[in-house]
């Protein structure tokens, strides 16, 4: 058996030369309610495979690491108390046979594996608020992983200014899609300005390909704010958290806000969640597509 068991759809595109796009899918397994999620997973591959591109969902299911789970075997891994991996997670999981979502950092690895370079998610990892340090493995295997990472800039939840230092500090670069400032996941705007933006995927490509060119491997982080109205505002949804006091840490820390936030704005954060993963999928799709006419 591959370690990284690619589907037979995504073999024949990427040897085919055809656009693909890889999938997070932590979001699936953990970012949403099990019914929302596995609705937002089929609706993200309908949005990839209208922009072109054929979509490869990455996890593991029963200790094989995949690129390319197809929507049963998602329901299926939903069931089976599925845990969020980290790349530091995959060993464990492949010799006790667990099954897992896949976060940004282990996602990008799995791409990079399988020979994909553009993947969709909903939001980055990053640094925490609060004390305690608590730093997503997402920023520093993104320092060396040659993948473009489609998403809504990084986790509302996080110390979102503590977490743009980073990204720079780590030398990954952020291009704005048709936007000017960092989004905050389903918030469009968070006061942290960017300093490049395009407006069309071809501009996008062009980018990626530059920074991979005179860079070498690593990624490039795409910030595409959440579509629709009304816009969320940030300095709301970190008040919110602030007052509720988390005491969960680690792995546990996001799924428990997030669902805290959906409580408080009456399921419109869910909403957005969903709106803007669908948006992420439909922009990879384009980016991935204008890329492959570069190389
Ligand atoms: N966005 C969500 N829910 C999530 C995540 C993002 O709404 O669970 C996941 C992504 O997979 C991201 C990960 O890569 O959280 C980072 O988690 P940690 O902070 O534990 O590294
Ligand atoms: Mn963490």
């Amino acid at each position: 058996m591959k370690r990284v068991l690619v589907s037979q759809e995504v073999e024949s595109a990427l040897a085919g030369n055809r656009p693909v796009v890889a999938v997070e899918t932590a979001v699936v397994t953990h970012g949403l309610p099990r019914d929302l999620a596995l609705e937002a997973a089929s609706r993200m591959a309908a949005r990839v495979r209208h922009g072109g591109a054929v979509p490869a969902f990455c996890g593991v299911y029963s200790g094989q690491l995949y690129a390319g789970l197809d929507m049963a075997v998602l329901e299926q891994m939903t069931r089976m108390s599925p845990v969020k991996a980290a790349p530091r997670d995959l060993p464990g999981l492949v010799i006790g046979q667990g099954t897992a979502g896949t976060t940004v950092a282990a996602t990008s690895y799995l791409a990079a594996r399988a020979g994909i370079r553009v993947m969709a998610t909903g939001g980055l990892g990053g640094i925490h608020r609060g004390p305690g340090l608590d730093v997503s493995a997402d920023l520093l295997e993104l320092t060396h992983r040659q993948v473009a990472v489609v998403c809504s800039g990084v986790k509302a939840v996080l110390d979102v200014h503590a977490t743009a230092e980073a990204l720079e500090a780590l030398g990954i670069p952020v291009l704005g899609y048709g936007c000017h400032e960092l989004p905050a996941f389903f918030c469009p705007t968070s006061g942290i300005p960017l300093e490049h933006t395009v407006h069309e995927p071809g501009m996008a490509a062009a980018f990626i390909a530059t920074a991979w060119e005179l860079l070498g491997e690593r990624a490039v982080v795409v910030a595409v704010p959440p579509p629709g109205k009304p816009d969320l505002d940030w300095a709301a949804i970190t008040r919110t958290i602030d007052l509720s006091r988390f005491d969960k840490m680690g792995k546990a820390a996001t799924p428990s806000m997030l669902s805290l936030l959906h409580h408080h704005t009456g399921g419109l954060t869910t909403q957005k969640n969903l709106e803007l993963l669908e948006n992420n999928a439909a922009v990879a799709a384009a980016i991935a597509c204008a890329l492959h006419a570069l190389f």
